[in-house]
């Protein structure tokens, strides 16, 4: 059913790592039967299940909202209890088939979790709990079946799809037909997916290494053919990338992706019959920017790679997500980088960590990328999980060098392939492999918390000799243990007088203390610390103008020429929120402005990363910076410098815009529209190249590009182009939603009445994930100066929205309540207003499990 049921005190206990037990059965092979029907789908699951070991505990099957209508024990009925979540099985055969009659209700299905109905197709979504919701099982990941499924519709749905290869179709009386598949390879319930619908189909395919030849097939929405060539494009680059870099090959015959539009997040790596968002498969010139382009290639690359790394080898329990998210993120993140510009890529992964993972980890849902204690477990999929546990797979990376790292890889597959295993047999197979010791760098799974580097350093000219004094620590949270010295890789760049690189390499700092020693250096050289990020930690060095000005032209990293002006940025910032905070006037020291005018006129540098660095940095990545921040100095402060920065570059950024206006290229794309968005901050004498811009795209980059200048900078032409784009585009789902988030995060105090009245616009619904997203999410995350008002109208109105999300979709209400639980960097006034809106949802009658879980946590922080 739709609603979110009355969830039961013993629903709301957290699950604890430590209390992982291996499963008292085993089912090895499961057949189902599905007879599709909107409300009326009749589920037939027939097992074999063995106990495991001697014992005489009951069997145990979880379930959820489900209506069980007949249970056979090996075709007779038997004695069998309900309690809340789950089947009780008293008997004593060790071996025996249990067949299951339930009745389940896709068309009702409102959170998209089990069998739901995307927009009249039929489609599943089970990671992490949702088989449960399809018939009673051991829906946990150690639990390892070889499903056949049979499934039964009217031939109004066309194309019947389930895992594995296709044994058989047919027709049926009643204008009905049915089809059965098998899948050769055991998975656990979580990789098991069915699609039933009419779709326009893109086929292709693809031989292996070893020449096998794989039919590949992309189903999409009728009409929609011309825009899946990307995704398959895309599928056959990741093929072959992950056959190169890391000699894994494809395993079945058949590879299928469906894109629907009801989906609660971007894609789900079932196992042969990957099930996407649309908006990780569609693109075309017209309705896609260069940055979807991007995002389709990573997601269906990452899908892709789950293959391996998630399916062919599982997780034991969901204590171990990174093992399969954290690895294969850092395998997407390297497909993408290996295809396009690895400093670019590189910058929007430390983008992701500082402004996202920082701030989850100093707020109420801190956990460990291997978290200890879970209520809900669709609440653990974050960016902890998935993105810091990246950054510690590419960690050892960083330390055992490729080679090593592949033979790890390569060990880990021989050991457990077809199994469920933890982070530690991974970290123990890199370990073995690469005979580097890793019991210190354990920690990172099991210690929360960003550790904080302070680096201080002294230059000795009579002995030539130069010291740099590392020092880390974690900061410890309510209720935590107290936390170890961490195994960090440190790279480190020293650049003398002429910017030439003096040292680069990684040195192992693994003690609170510690001291680098450097001879022969002939002057004070210019520290580039923590290059590229070398592990997620917050870095602490006071670095003068002077200093960053010069890693900014000279540091051997692209990557630290970012962090050098994004430092240059930021301490601007700062400076002027304490100016303000004196009453003192406004002020930019003009060599400030000097390097990024350098920017702008520099030919040479790659586009890509001179956008990044011209795009200066969000206000919320500013406030992770800080432990506490007044809102209200900081916007104030941060709008000058950007200000000041556009204006006295205004003659280079006019030039610079105008001789790339014609090249088509997505870098210098990218660079361009950044440009037009500091231009249109200058003053309104540039909306005509906005205008001009808009109305001559030949593409969805450059008109976006167009409107996010008009809309940030609240220019006079915002609404006539708003209305321009909402009639070209109000029958295309997915270019609306860039529509509706551009609404979100305009800036002015009319802006929460107009989402109100967008509510009711015929292009938004509330039960589709990717609408909720873009005009509620992309409000509160992005739309800093308007969620933080200080009316708390934008609280309110957050508030307002996941009163109905909670019924109708609880995942996307969990997902999107995020900036509200992390109230500790402000004021009182606005904490106070942020803790009522919370215990108003506590004090729900049916509050979700998922709401629960965080709102709970944030009001004990
Ligand atoms: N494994 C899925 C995510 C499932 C989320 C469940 N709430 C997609 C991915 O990470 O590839
Ligand atoms: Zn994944």
């Amino acid at each position: 059913m739709s609603e979110a049921q009355t969830i039961s005190p013993q629903q709301l206990q957290a699950k604890h790592l430590a209390d992982y037990r291996p499963p008292e059965f085993l089912i090895p092979e499961l057949s189902l039967s599905f007879q599709l029907e909107p409300k009326q789908t009749r589920v037939t699951a027939v097992s074999r299940v063995k106990r495991k070991g001697s014992h005489n505990e009951p069997l145990q099957l979880d379930g959820d909202e489900l209506e069980l209508e007949q249970l056979l024990v090996n075709g007779e009925p038997a004695d069998y209890r309900l309690e809340p979540g789950k089947l009780l099985l008293e008997t004593e055969l060790n071996e025996f088939e249990l067949t299951l009659v339930t009745r389940i209700s896709p068309a009702d299905n409102s959170a998209l979790e089990g069998l739901y109905m995307s927009d009249g197709a039929y489609c599943t979504q089970c990671e992490a709990e949702g088989f449960r919701r399809i018939t009673y099982f051991l829906d946990r990941p150690d639990v390892l079946a070889k499903y056949q499924v049979r499934i039964e519709a009217d031939k109004a749905f066309p194309f019947l799809l389930s895992n594995g290869n296709l044994l058989e179709k047919g027709e049926m009386a009643d204008g009905r037909h049915f089809a059965i598949w098998q899948d050769p390879f055991p998975k656990p319930a979580y990789l098991f997916a069915l699609v039933a619908g009419d779709f326009d189909l893109l086929e292709d395919s693809f031989t292996t290494r070893s020449g096998r030849e794989v039919k590949l097939q992309v189903f999409v929405d009728k009409g929609n053919l011309h825009k899946a060539g990307h995704a398959m494009a895309s599928l056959k680059k990741a093929m072959a990338w992950d056959e190169s870099r890391f000699d894994l090959e494809y395993d079945l015959d058949i590879y299928m992706v469906v894109a629907v539009d009801f989906f609660n997040m971007g894609a789900m790596e079932n196992k042969g019959l990957n099930i996407f968002n649309t908006k990780y498969v569609l693109a075309d010139r017209d309705t896609a920017t260069d940055d979807d382009f991007h995002g389709i290639e990573s997601v269906i690359g990452h899908e892709y790679f789950h293959n391996w790394t998630g399916n062919r080898v599982t997780c034991r329990d969901w204590f171990q997500l990174s093992l399969k998210e954290g690895l294969t993120v850092f395998r997407d993140q390297e497909f993408s980088s290996d295809l396009g510009s690895r400093a670019v890529n590189r910058i929007h992964a430390i983008k992701v960590i500082k402004n996202q993972q920082f701030a989850e980890d100093s707020g109420p849902m801190s956990h460990p990328i291997r978290p200890e204690s879970v209520i809900e477990m669709n609440n653990f999929y974050t960016v902890t999980v998935y993105n810091k546990g990246a950054e510690v797979i590419r960690m050892m990376h960083t330390l055992l060098g490729e080679q090593a790292f592949q033979a790890g890889m390569k060990l880990y597959f021989e050991r457990h392939d077809g199994q469920a295993v933890t982070c530690d047999d991974f970290v123990a197979a890199m370990e073995d492999a690469s005979g580097k010791d890793l019991t210190q760098f354990r920690l990172w799974y099991s210690q929360a918390g960003t550790p904080q580097v302070t680096v201080t350093d002294e230059y000795d000219a009579s002995t030539q000799t130069y010291r740099l004094h590392l020092k880390q620590f974690t900061p410890v949270r309510a209720g935590e243990a107290a936390k170890a010295a961490l195994h960090i890789p440190f790279s480190l760049e020293l650049l003398g007088n002429d910017g030439n690189a003096l040292v680069n390499r990684v040195f192992d700092f693994t003690q609170a203390e510690q001291t680098l020693e450097f001879k022969d250096i002939s002057a004070r050289p210019i520290p580039s610390l923590l290059q590229d990020f070398s592990a997620p930690v917050k870095l602490k060095y006071d670095y003068s103008t002077v200093q960053l000005l010069c890693l900014l032209r000279h540091a051997g990293s692209e990557v630290a020429r970012w962090e050098a002006a994004m430092s240059l940025f930021s301490r601007a910032v700062w400076a002027n929120v304490t100016l303000l905070e004196q009453g003192q006037g406004m002020h930019l020291d003009p060599r400030v402005v000097d390097g990024f005018r350098g920017v702008i006129l520099d030919e040479a540098l790659d586009k890509g990363l001179a956008a990044e660095i011209l795009k200066l940095l969000s206000v919320s990545s500013l406030i992770e910076q800080a432990d506490k921040v007044e809102l209200d100095a900081l916007l104030l402060a941060r709008d000058f410098v950007i200000e000041a920065i556009a204006t006295g570059c205004e003659d280079e950024l006019l030039a610079r815009y105008r001789q790339l206006l014609p090249l088509d290229e997505a870098a210098a794309r990218s660079l361009k529209n950044t440009l037009l968005w500091l231009l249109a901050k200058v003053s309104d004498e540039h909306e005509s190249l906005i205008e001009q811009q808009f109305a001559s795209a030949s593409g969805m980059t450059d008109a976006l590009g167009a409107l996010l200048a008009a809309n940030d900078a609240n220019c006079d032409c915002r609404d006539a182009l708003m209305q321009a784009f909402e009639q070209r585009w109000n029958q295309t789902p997915l270019v609306m939603d860039k529509w509706f988030s551009l609404q979100a995060m305009a800036e002015d105090d009319e802006v929460i009445a107009r989402l109100e009245t967008l509510l009711q616009h015929p292009a938004f619904s509330l039960n589709n994930p990717n609408r909720v997203r873009s005009l509620v999410g992309s409000f509160a995350a992005a739309n800093v100066r308007q969620f933080h008002r200080q009316d708390g109208k934008g609280y309110a109105f957050l508030t307002a929205m996941l009163k109905q999300l909670n019924r109708l979709n609880p995942q996307v209400a969990a997902r999107i309540i995020t900036p509200l639980i992390q109230f500790a960097k402000f004021d009182a006034g606005r904490q106070a207003k942020m803790k009522a809106c919370l215990q108003e949802l506590l004090a729900m009658p049916e509050l979700s499990r998922d709401l629960y879980e965080k709102v709970s946590r944030a009001l004990e922080d």
